[in-house]
């Protein structure tokens, strides 16, 4: 009886799935095929050590099955279903549920994938069959547990490569250092300088795996720069080659670094915090912004929004600093909730905790840096936090995975000023309105929508002193619409967009996929630049538009620069201008 309810379950599974491989290129219901893209990176947890825990009711495996499994996992799964497996863009798969369905079920739904978006591992030849049964088995195991990173392991990671008084005490080059470029080399853990004016390579610089961002402190001098193995480097950009000054690691997997901006009556906190947040363990640091010496962690274990249910691994998302007060707005994924975490006093540490919506991910401010935009992905919407009143101001409702990067303010003809978000899950574009003084009516609002050549888009732009929007769309699965972006006039904004061919410009000769990744204004605003991401044996390239003509400025072709992607104006990224 119970073989042939199994044999039902999986055929319907199989059914399902059977569908969903017919409709491999069409829209899904669930999980876009551009967001999976995206969310299933390696996790830098796959080297970690675990302890193994059998659980009587789970199928058997060896020490060596479970080892290798664990990996397998980090390395394809963790980023959807989370490092506990209590599920993020994909399902929760803990042992209550995964045994509940047994071996021959989850068998069939790893090897055939789902309409929700779980992939095909075995019919698209990524996995094949024993690997399947090992998956299937490792799930209804309980999920092993990486370890905790505490302020002892941080402090043995802790180097100062330049002590402060050795540094120097001005400026030692004639690089023209508010534009210079830090450029991510993805895959081999390095970032790029590269100066803004002669398009030359300053220093290519060793940094933590699979690097992220890069942010700039108040004052502009140094660059911070984190790898998903949570590694942060701090670069000096006034030594006579800007280099590595100091590094540390807070945590085993994280994305996100800023540092103290604020300068008021409650003192000047320029270049005096850095902070930074990790995946794993889900904790934020506040370190030394001159030494990385960290000194204060916090983690942001706790209750969901709206449910308040317990979640074990509230990843740290999206930070940034505040210009209204001596404030860090630290995005927590899965709960939902900013944290504005009062730095002033670090041994008595303030934190106003909002609410919004599930999972915060990446944004950016309003033009007046009151206001802090970001997307809620999971949830279709853009959460509004007041900087200044420590508020929510607003929850818009957007298209499908709202991704903006920081997003791109301007004024828009009848709305006033509005902040853009582009979308991974569908081709819109929504522009909210960001003034409620003087445009109340249109305060927190989706005001308009446009329309992009399709999903996948990752980030979008715009500078105070150009006319122009330009989308990417990197994870759209037409090669067309992933190498070239699109352009809208501000004035004319119903006219549509036009098509700059970046990969073609950059005149490549490589086949293979050359996603073109997020523009970038260089100081002036008259030039944006864009990486032409190709596979890490492949060449790459920057190519630089720009901005008054839309044609073709430079292209940047160094052997040295491998898998560019995002890039980061220091003059720009230091006044969050965008
Ligand atoms: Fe990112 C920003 C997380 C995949 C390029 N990315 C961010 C931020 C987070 C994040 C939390 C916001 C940082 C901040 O502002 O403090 N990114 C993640 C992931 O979890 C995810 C989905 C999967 C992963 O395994 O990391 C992921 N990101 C990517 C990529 O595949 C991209 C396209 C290429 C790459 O370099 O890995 C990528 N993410 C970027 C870039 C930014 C970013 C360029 C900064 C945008 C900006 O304008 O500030």
């Amino acid at each position: 009886m119970k073989n042939l309810k199994l044999k039902a379950a999986a055929a319907a599974v199989l059914g399902l799935a059977m569908a969903a491989a017919g409709a491999q290129d069409h829209k899904r219901e669930g999980v876009t095929p551009a967001e999976l893209n995206y969310q299933a990176g390696s996790s830098p947890l796959a080297k970690e050590d675990m302890h193994q825990s059998a659980n009587p009711k789970a199928p058997p495996m060896s020490k060596v099955e479970f080892d290798r499994a664990r990996q397998i996992y980090f390395e394809r799964c963790a980023g959807c279903h989370g490092v506990l497996r209590k599920g993020a863009t994909g399902k929760p798969l803990t042992p209550d549920i995964t045994q509940a369905k047994g071996t021959d079920y989850l068998k069939v739904f790893i090897a055939y994938g789902s309409p929700a978006g779980m992939p095909n591992w075995q019919t698209s030849g990524e996995m094949d069959e024993k690997t399947v049964d090992l998956m299937a088995r490792y799930v209804q195991h309980d999920p092993p547990v990486p370890p905790e990173f505490g302020m002892a392991q941080m402090k043995a990671t802790w180097k100062v490569v330049v002590p402060p008084a050795q540094r120097p005490t001005k400026k030692m080059n004639s690089y023209n250092i508010d534009n210079i470029f830090s450029t991510t080399l993805r895959d081999t853990g390095e970032v790029a300088l590269i100066d803004g004016d002669t398009k030359q390579i300053i220093n290519i610089v060793k940094t933590g795996y699979a690097v992220h961002i890069t942010r700039t402190s108040g004052s502009g001098r140094y660059l911070f720069v984190i790898g998903r193995d949570a590694k942060i480097n701090m670069i000096d950009l006034w030594m006579p080659k800007p280099d590595n000054v100091a590094e540390v690691r807070i945590g085993l997997e994280a994305r996100s670094v800023d540092t103290s901006k604020y300068k008021g009556k409650e003192g000047d906190f320029t270049d005096k915090l850095a902070i930074a947040g990790a995946y794993w363990p889900p904790q934020y640091v506040i370190m030394n912004g001159d030494t990385l010496e960290p000194l204060k962690v916090v983690a942001t274990r706790g209750m969901v929004v709206g449910t308040q249910e317990y979640h074990p691994e509230p990843r740290v998302a999206s930070i940034v600093a505040s210009h209204f007060k001596p404030e860090f707005l630290v995005n927590v994924k899965e709960t939902g909730k900013t944290m504005l975490v009062d730095y002033s006093n670090l041994d008595a540490l303030k934190t106003t905790e909002i609410g919004s919506a599930p999972f915060l991910h990446d944004g950016g401010w309003d033009s007046t840096k009151r206001y802090f935009m970001v997307a809620a992905n999971n949830s279709n919407k853009i959460s509004v936090i007041d900087a200044k009143d420590g508020k929510l101001a607003g929850i818009v409702d957007v298209g499908k995975i709202p991704h903006p990067g920081r997003g791109a303010n301007f004024i828009h003809p009848k709305f006033g000023p509005v902040w853009a978000t582009g979308h991974l899950g569908d081709e819109s574009i929504s522009l909210i309105g960001t003034d409620p003084k003087k445009h109340k009516q249109y305060a927190f609002k989706e005001v308009a929508k446009l329309t992009g050549p399709g999903g996948g888009a990752l980030f979008i732009k715009s500078h105070p002193k150009s006319q122009h929007l330009y989308s990417d769309t990197p994870l759209n699965p037409d090669a067309k619409i992933s190498q070239s972006v699109v352009v809208f006039d501000i004035k004319n904004l119903d006219k549509g967009y036009v098509v700059l061919p970046i990969a073609e410009w950059a005149g490549l000769t490589d086949d293979g996929a050359k996603r073109v990744v997020q523009p970038e204004y260089n100081k002036a605003g008259d030039e944006v630049w864009f990486s032409v991401w190709s596979a890490k044996n492949k060449q790459s390239a920057m190519v630089i538009v720009d901005d008054k003509t839309l044609k073709l400025k430079a292209v940047i072709k160094d052997p040295r620069l491998i898998t560019p992607t995002g890039h980061f104006n220091v003059y720009n990224t230091q006044h969050d201008v965008y």
